[in-house]
Formats: C-alpha cells, sequence, structure tokens
C-alpha cells in the first residue's frame, strides 16, 4: 500500500466540514492518509492509536480484509440494483442476519443509509403505526435532554442538544423531552451503571402523559447509554421503568442504538445487555464497521403486520425509503461484518475486556482537571473541569495534544469519550488511557 506523505497538494478552501471549528481546522489540518487495524496514519507519517473507532461506528478496526474484499467482489458484480419495487439477495440476507441479533419478536428490518435517517424512519413508523390502528391521534413524539439523534429535523425534534436545535427553527410541533439522567452530584465516579436515579423515567408519566394525555403520544425515544452528550449511563432500573410505562399507556418504545449497536456495550445491542425490550432499534455505523453507509430499523413483528395489514392489497403500505434503501454494496459490507463479528467473536471479547477497560479509565480519578468518570462496555466519558469562561477550550486542548502523541480521542463540550474498536488489546488500553493522563498532568 502506498502511502502520500508529500506535502499538501490540494486547496483546503472548497470544502465546508461538518460539526468542525472549519478555519481553526484549516489553519491546523488534521489528516489521515490510512488506517489498518487499530491505527491511523496521518499525512506526516505518524501512527495513531484509535480509541473512538472512527466516531464509534469501526468495531472491527480499520480496513479488515474480509469486508473489503466483500465490497469489491460486490462492485464487480453489480453496483447498484433499485431499492423500489425491485430486490436482490444481499439486503434479504442481512435483514434476516440482523433479525437474529435483535432480541424479542423484532424481526423486521427497514433499511435506511445513516442514523439520521433511521432516526426518521422510525417516527415515521412509529405514526404510521398508530394511524393503521386507528390511532392518529397519537403523534406527540418523546425525546429526552441530551439526546442525539442525528441532524435530520425528525432528530434534531426529539433530540436534547441546544446548538443542534437552536438555529433551526420550529422544527416539528408536538414533541417534548424527558429530563436527561446525569447528575455528577449523586454519581460521579460509577462504574457501570450509576445506582441513583431510576426515578427520573417517572417523569414520563407524572409530567408528561399528565400534561399531553397518553391517547395523543406515539413514542418515546432515547439512547439506551446516552454517546454524543459524553457517554451518559442509565441508572439501575430506569429503562425498566421507562419500558413499563410505555407499556402501560400503549406508547411504542424506540432505543437508538446507532452508538451501542453491534457489540459496543459487549452484546449485539444494549437492549439485550440490559434486558429491556423495546418496540423498535435504530441501527447504523457499525453494521458495515462504517465501511459504507447503512442503517435502519428493526422493528417488532406486530408493528409491521399491523402496517402492511392494514393497506389494500397490491398498494405500497408504507410510503417512505431512500434511493440507496439496502444499496448492494452496502448490504455485501454488512454481510462480511456481521460475519466477521460472528466468526471473531467480538462482542463478547467487548464484554470480556471491559472490565480492564473499566479499570483502566478509572485510573484518571485524581489526575489533574478531572471531576468524573463513567463507563459502560467499551465506551467511556471523562468530564473535565472547564476553564473559567472557556467552555469546552481545556477538553479541546486535551485532544489536541492527545492527537499530537499519538492517540485519538473524541470531545464533546467537557468531556473526553472513549470508544475504541473491539478488537483493542490490554496493552492498547493502557496506552490510550496512559496517554491521556500525561496530557493532563501537563496542561494548564
Ligand atoms: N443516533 C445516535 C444515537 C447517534 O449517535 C445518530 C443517530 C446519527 O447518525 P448519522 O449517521 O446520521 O451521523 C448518531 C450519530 C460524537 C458523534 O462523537 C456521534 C455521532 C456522529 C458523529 C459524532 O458524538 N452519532
Amino acid at each position: 500500500m502506498t502511502i502520500i506523505m508529500k506535502p499538501r497538494d490540494y486547496d483546503l478552501q472548497a470544502l465546508w466540514k461538518p460539526f468542525t471549528a472549519n478555519r481553526q481546522f484549516k489553519a491546523a489540518p488534521r489528516i489521515f492518509v490510512s488506517a489498518r487495524d487499530m491505527h491511523y496514519t496521518t499525512d506526516d507519517g505518524r501512527q495513531v492509536l484509535d480509541g473512538t473507532a472512527g466516531l464509534w461506528c469501526v468495531n472491527a478496526g480499520h480496513s479488515r480484509p474480509r469486508i473489503v474484499d466483500a465490497i469489491k467482489r460486490q462492485l464487480d458484480t453489480m453496483d447498484y440494483s433499485p431499492a423500489f419495487q425491485m430486490g436482490h439477495p444481499g439486503e434479504f440476507r442481512v435483514a434476516d442476519l440482523i433479525r437474529q441479533l435483535a432480541p424479542g419478536d423484532l424481526d423486521h428490518v427497514f433499511f435506511a443509509n445513516s442514523g439520521s435517517e433511521a432516526v426518521d424512519s422510525a417516527l415515521k413508523i412509529a405514526l404510521a403505526y398508530h394511524r393503521a390502528r386507528g390511532e392518529g391521534h397519537r403523534n406527540v413524539l418523546i425525546g429526552r435532554e441530551r439526546g442525539y439523534h442525528g441532524v435530520g429535523f425528525g432528530g434534531i425534534s426529539v433530540g436534547g442538544i441546544p446548538a443542534n436545535r437552536k438555529a433551526y427553527g420550529s422544527m416539528l410541533p408536538r414533541v417534548d423531552h424527558l429530563p436527561h439522567t446525569h447528575n455528577p452530584e449523586k454519581n460521579a465516579f460509577s462504574r457501570g451503571q450509576p445506582a441513583w436515579g431510576a426515578h427520573l423515567a417517572d417523569d414520563l408519566e407524572t409530567r408528561i402523559i399528565a400534561l399531553h394525555d397518553a391517547s395523543n403520544i406515539a413514542a418515546v425515544i432515547v439512547e439506551p447509554v446516552a454517546g454524543s452528550t459524553g457517554v451518559l449511563v442509565p441508572p439501575k432500573g430506569y429503562l425498566e421503568r421507562l419500558r413499563a410505562i410505555c407499556d402501560k399507556h400503549g406508547l411504542l418504545l424506540i432505543f437508538d442504538e446507532v452508538i451501542t449497536g453491534f457489540g459496543r456495550t459487549g452484546r449485539a445491542f444494549a437492549a439485550e445487555t440490559f434486558g429491556v425490550v423495546p418496540d423498535m432499534i435504530t441501527f447504523a455505523k457499525g453494521v458495515t464497521n462504517a465501511t459504507i453507509p447503512l442503517s435502519g430499523v428493526i422493528v417488532r413483528r406486530q408493528i409491521y403486520d399491523t402496517v402492511i395489514n392494514n393497506a389494500p392489497p397490491g398498494m405500497v403500505e408504507l410510503f417512505h425509503g431512500y434511493t440507496y434503501s439496502g444499496h448492494p454494496v452496502a448490504t455485501a459490507a454488512a454481510e462480511a461484518t456481521l460475519g466477521l463479528y460472528h466468526e471473531e467473536k467480538l462482542f463478547d471479547r467487548a464484554r470480556e475486556i471491559a472490565p480492564h477497560f473499566e479499570n483502566a479509565v478509572h485510573t484518571l480519578k485524581g489526575v489533574p482537571h478531572v471531576i468524573d468518570v463513567r463507563n459502560f462496555g467499551l465506551m467511556a466519558g471523562i468530564d473535565l473541569e472547564p476553564r473559567p469562561g472557556k467552555p469546552g477550550a481545556r477538553a479541546f486542548d486535551a485532544f489536541l495534544r492527545c492527537f499530537e502523541q499519538g492517540v485519538l480521542t473524541r470531545v464533546t463540550g467537557e468531556t473526553i469519550a472513549l470508544s475504541p474498536p473491539l478488537i483493542i488489546s490490554r496493552n492498547q488500553i493502557d496506552e490510550l488511557v496512559g496517554a491521556i493522563a500525561g496530557v493532563l498532568r501537563k496542561l494548564d
């Protein structure tokens, strides 16, 4: 493999980078040119240990030949097949594989291309389901503060990140939000699920249902572990209570598993890890090991049956879908990825190495600036004390220094987030955490 290591021969200006400080980035760009297993290579030839699986997505490590070869073979065979009214074998096979990984009777899969589209699809399926049942008045959607469900108008409406919402007007009109579960006063330095906070789920019944009436509410969407806002682990009993309240009042419960899916919590889905079966699961990222975009929604049989059987024979049942739903190259990537996860038992591996990861990240307690550490599976959030009047600046500096030292971390607000590929070794975990500790000790 040739690695380009020459002065940059391209102009940086035309590109508008997403969720990036463009001016700052272009003044000092960070460019990757290749990747293999646990490491990236930068354009100045440095190796960088990937502590974040790209953006929480490269669960099997980078450029795995089995996946790459499957993509190449598919491209040589058939580039594209129409998503609507035509089919190809790969999309059926991958839906079947995903069904086998899903909990309970979640056994039908709708494909999209990004987590954002998966979320929009799930919200629309929830509305279509209630309408098919003759309860079209159930159209209020409930999200949660600090939730991240992508960047579509549906996702930002149920999402709970002020910066992602404030510039975009009124969004979906009938939405409410549960309180988030993060409480450092009660739960700082918790290992795994915090003990305090299950009662926060009761807000769904005592405030939200009381305000809107259950008969108007379609669905509740939460991330089982909130990723983007800093690895917020559900308190013990919290998800169980949400499930019980949804059941009592006929609300659909959607788990957004875009981050937690495919082994991140030590099982295929966090639903299985926590023993709580939702009505729908959204997935993306790890389904193809991030090689080719693919996402989707897994729904319970009854949801599929209700929507399908409500339409007259021969008619389209759900007026929704994307040109690239179930794209053959993406499903080829997914089939190879799911095969690799199975063959290498990577979800078990994540579960087995998680205690070492937990111990390692909790050694950061007592290191300068660290005010909280949280972890679950192979995810961790490390909160830094902000510099007065400069929100996020210290954490961002830590990220830059870590990168200079050869480890990739991710920063969100005041939190350093870690979510390494599930193939990470014990030594590499120690290297990652050691580098962070070293950086923090020198940081002002
Ligand atoms: N739901 C969840 C729970 C997510 O984490 C999305 C939906 C949207 O997925 P797409 O594919 O549309 O980006 C996400 C995405 C980060 C980070 O570091 C998190 C995401 C994406 C990029 C960065 O916090 N999550």
